[in-house]
């Protein structure tokens, strides 16, 4: 059978002796596995789990885990795992169902400027369950279903089974149609413009596996991408299988046999780790440092006229953009490019030559396309791959995913487990079986739910159509956190005030809890039984999450939340398809062993593998991204309009947007750093990258790992020693930093890693605001305070929350407390403080 004799698992073996050395971690400077022994605690009867941020054993006494340690099969964990007790016994739990007070008064009539002020009734399950279900029949009673809002698309734990927002959608579902999202966060913009260039959102893509782009490279550039902090965590139960090769890269970087050029402004965590070449530019101007590259390629007939020829389309009306034989008449030089990017145009040539010369593999991030236009840098990388000539061919070529999930290590071709449907079955109607949108549009792009509120009605351009925005009712949160996600905080209450009646599912008090009105406290991942793929792209096993403790307080897993809605309709059968938790894993499970069969990959019975805890499958087949269209671009055509890669595209020409043209141009941003608009106001850009300390928000409710990164309790702020200077701030000082959309206090810590003009507070910060009026301070550093709520441009309305400049001061005076962490405050109906054994 395949998985036998196989090197990694080998490898997991011997990692499985008791007394077995350990790996040393990729993450060594804060690995939690190493330990001063080196050696590991005994996992023989600890039970099996599973999270974003990789495969986990735990030791649990009695009702109480007291630890985890990482999957042995893992050899570069990271410390974010151990944010799991502190998610469990976090002081912010959401223990009962909450109702905000005065809505529990007034219901939709509620004062909702109060809404944020976090006081709320505890009430019982059935009392809370009845108030979201009368609530949903009023909206469609009175309304119809354009004024619900269902969101979810959001980080919410593994375990297919118990997705949360598989089970939210179902349920709304036999009630009635709701407004949808299209797109996500993460890759708006990249998912709709791909499409058109090379025919795949390539965002969500296998890439060329590590394996030959380590043996073929000689060049990699690292484009605004920080794979060694982003692929600490994954879409399924993460495998940390990429660190491998990155060590490895680590050593022919170090032999000089590959040079990794990483363009970003700041000197990334990979930057680091690799010890390799930073190559500086300006923020946000990617695009005519790109331009350049293309103008030298082209001038210096260094580019692929052949691969041009044969596999793309558009060319000829791209380049006289790029030799200013356009109406502007602007030729894209290097010199022009110097002023707007900050890259000396020799170094700009140096590089396009370098290139050029060598098997070069261009590797991007995702945060450059979370940015006004944040289509065109995306689009630009394309172009430049396809000029270099080495598309499909080993470590050549452009790749958009190396940073997450583990895309590149080579998939075992083995069958996942399926999910809890978040569909209707087949042939059944809703309840309120109304399709009437009353003209408004039933799927919205995701980032614009706040502008639905602020502008209903408002007709927007969306990807070659237009969307009329649903000015809804009631909005219900499951598995995703808005008041993490979103961008502009004060934008978001003003808009929070027009809005009747907002439920949220979460199993901490997240800020979307508190600006909701009713509230449901589902159990944590560790509370439930379900099952997980392990991997996300290289399928490498299955692995069983063991419900570790009973679900704390009055909390239950979403699955019997939703399933106790569904009895309101007497459609619980029908619901759940008259199985329980462990009956549908079990499913599940068997269903995939039986495809696995057929592809002679070998699965115990399920009661083996439960008792065991996982099953692994071994590695596949190296694999090349394009490779099949580069050897016959005309069987293998890309799902492009042409079949080409689409240089100008005439369809995005024919939609007549200003803000993307028929082919990549150079726009200046509503606001830039380093020169740009508004700079000499707010001179700082402030990036919000994605935390090397967390997954989003998750996991900032645990004290423990606070307390390993916060400043005087809030949120680090980096800034380098120049711009700290400047203001009179020193490492460890509270800074105000703030612009005309809002303001916050965050920790400052200074880094040499910070070029002059750019900040970072990392993304997921819990907001914790002074009250709920507009424009109070936030206390921990939530970014989202400062970031701007814009569409990326009328394509894709992603959202754009890396545009955004700040100006920062040193905080002097009595800091107020965070406010961010520890739950609603408990009040009775009539206002008054509730007793403490209502907390209980
Ligand atoms: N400024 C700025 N903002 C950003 C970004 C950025 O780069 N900068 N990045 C954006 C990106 S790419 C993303 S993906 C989003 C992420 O945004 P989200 O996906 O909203 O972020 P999370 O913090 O992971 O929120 C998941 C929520 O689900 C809850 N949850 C987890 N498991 C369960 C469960 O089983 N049941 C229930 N009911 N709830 C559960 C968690 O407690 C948490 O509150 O943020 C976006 N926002
Ligand atoms: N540890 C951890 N890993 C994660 C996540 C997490 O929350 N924590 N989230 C996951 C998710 S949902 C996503 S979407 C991905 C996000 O993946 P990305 O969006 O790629 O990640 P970021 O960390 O936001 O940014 C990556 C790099 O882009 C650089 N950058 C930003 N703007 C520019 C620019 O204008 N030009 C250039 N050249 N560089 C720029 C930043 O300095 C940073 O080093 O990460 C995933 N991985
Ligand atoms: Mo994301």
């Amino acid at each position: 059978m395949k998985n036998t004799n196989r090197r990694n698992f080998l490898k997991s073996l011997a990692a499985l002796t008791g007394t077995a050395l350990l790996p040393t971690s990729l993450l060594a400077d804060n690995s939690i596995v190493t330990g001063k022994t080196g050696k590991k605690p005994d996992l023989s009867g600890w039970k099996m789990s599973g999270a974003h941020w990789g495969a986990f054993r735990a030791n649990v006494q009695g009702d109480k885990l007291v630890e985890v340690q990482p999957f042995e099969f893992d050899q570069f964990p990271t410390d974010i795992l151990q944010g799991v007790p502190g998610i469990i016994y976090s002081p912010s739990r959401v223990r009962y169902p909450m109702i905000r007070v005065d809505w529990y008064k007034n219901r939709h009539k509620s004062d909702t400027t109060q809404r944020g002020d976090n006081r709320f009734v505890r009430v019982g399950w059935d009392a809370a369950l009845d108030m979201v279900y009368e609530e949903l029949e009023r909206i469609q009673n009175d309304y119809g279903p354009w004024a619900l809002h269902t969101a979810n698309v959001g980080w919410r734990s593994v375990g297919q089974i118990h997705s949360c927002g598989n089970h939210m959608l179902r349920a709304v579902a036999m009630h009635g149609r709701s407004v949808g999202t299209a797109g996500d966060y993460s890759t708006g913009a990249g998912q709709v413009i791909m499409p058109y260039v090379l025919g795949s959102t390539e965002v969500y893509s296998q890439g060329t596996s590590w394996p030959l782009i380590l043996d073929n490279s000689k060049v990699i550039v690292m484009w605004a991408n920080d794979p060694v902090k982003n692929l600490q965590v994954g879409w399924n139960t993460e495998t940390h299988e990429s660190y491998e090769y990155l060590e490895q890269l680590r050593e022919k970087v170090k032999n000089k046999e590959i040079e990794v050029i990483c363009i970003d402004p700041v000197k990334s965590k990979t930057q680091n780790y690799l010890d390799c070449t930073h190559q500086y530019v300006n923020p946000h101007t990617d695009v005519a440092f790109m331009l350049a590259i293309a103008h030298t390629l082209y001038t210096e007939k260094l580019y692929d006229k052949k691969f041009i020829d044969v596999y793309t389309l558009g060319f000829e009306e791209f380049i006289p953009y790029v030799m200013g034989k356009t109406e502007d008449k602007i030729e894209r030089t290097p010199e022009w490019a110097e002023k707007i990017c900050g890259i000396k145009a020799d170094r700009i040539r140096e590089l396009t030559r370098k290139m050029a010369k060598n098997r070069t593999q261009l590797i991007f991030g995702w945060a450059i396309q979370r940015q006004q236009h944040g289509e065109q840098p995306y689009w630009m990388g394309a172009i430049i791959a396809a000029m270099l000539g080495q598309f499909g061919q080993p470590g050549g070529g452009i790749s958009y995913s190396h940073h997450y999930s583990s895309s590149g290590v080579p998939a075992s071709g083995a069958s996942m487990p399926g999910a809890f449907p978040l569909n209707l079955d087949v042939g059944r109607k809703p309840k309120h079986d109304n399709e009437d949108y009353n003209g408004y549009s039933s799927v919205i792009p995701v980032a614009r739910a706040i502008d639905c509120l602020l502008e209903p009605g408002k007709k927007i351009d969306f990807n070659g159509h237009e969307v009329t925005l649903p000015p809804y009712k009631m909005g219900i949160f499951s598995g995703c956190n808005q008041w993490h996600r979103h961008q502009q905080r004060n934008r978001m209450k003003e808009a929070y005030r027009k809005v009747e009646t907002v439920v949220a599912v979460d199993y901490n008090w997240t800020a979307t809890c508190r600006f909701a009105d009713i509230v449901l406290p589902a159990c944590t991942p560790y509370e439930r039984n379900d099952i997980d793929a392990y991997g996300t792209y290289s399928n490498r096993g299955v692995i069983a999450m063991h419900k570790l403790i009973d679900p704390l307080y009055h909390s239950k897993s979403d699955f019997d939340i939703w399933y106790e809605l569904t009895k309101r309709m007497n459609r619980e059968i029908e619901y759940s398809r008259n199985m329980n938790e462990m009956q549908w894993i079990e499913q599940i499970y068997e269903e995939c062993r039986a495809d696995n069969l057929k592809k002679d990959f070998f699965m115990p019975e399920f009661a083996e593998f439960w008792k065991k805890g996982y099953v692994l499958f071994p590695e596949g087949e190296n694999w090349t991204r394009h490779a099949d269209f580069l050897e016959d671009p005309e069987v293998n055509a890309l799902g492009t309009p042409s079949g080409f890669i689409e240089i100008s595209s005439r369809k995005i020409a024919s939609y007549g947007y200003d803000d993307c043209k028929g082919h990549p141009t150079w726009m200046e941003k509503i606001e830039r750093s380093h020169g740009g608009p508004g700079s000499d106001k707010h001179p700082l850009w402030l990036q919000s990258v994605h935390p090397d300390t967390r997954l989003h928000s998750q996991t900032c409710e645990s004290e423990e790992r606070r307390a390993t990164y916060t400043v005087q309790g809030r949120e680090p702020c980096y800034m380098g020693p120049e711009d700290a200077k400047a203001r009179g701030i020193k490492d460890g000082d509270i800074v105000r930093v703030f612009n005309d959309r809002g303001q916050l206090l965050a920790g400052a810590v200074v880094s040499d890693n910070f070029p002059p003009g750019i900040i970072r507070i990392q993304e997921g910060a819990w907001y914790g605001p002074t009250g709920p009026e507009i424009g109070a301070l936030d206390t921990y550093g939530d970014p989202n305070t400062l970031t701007i709520d814009i569409g990326t441009s009328s394509l894709a309305q992603a959202p754009s929350a890396n545009t955004c400049i700040v100006e920062m001061e040193k905080f002097v005076g009595k800091a107020p407390a965070v406010t961010a962490f520890g739950g609603p405050k408990y009040v009775n109906p009539d206002g008054s403080i509730a007793a403490l054994s209502q907390m209980g």
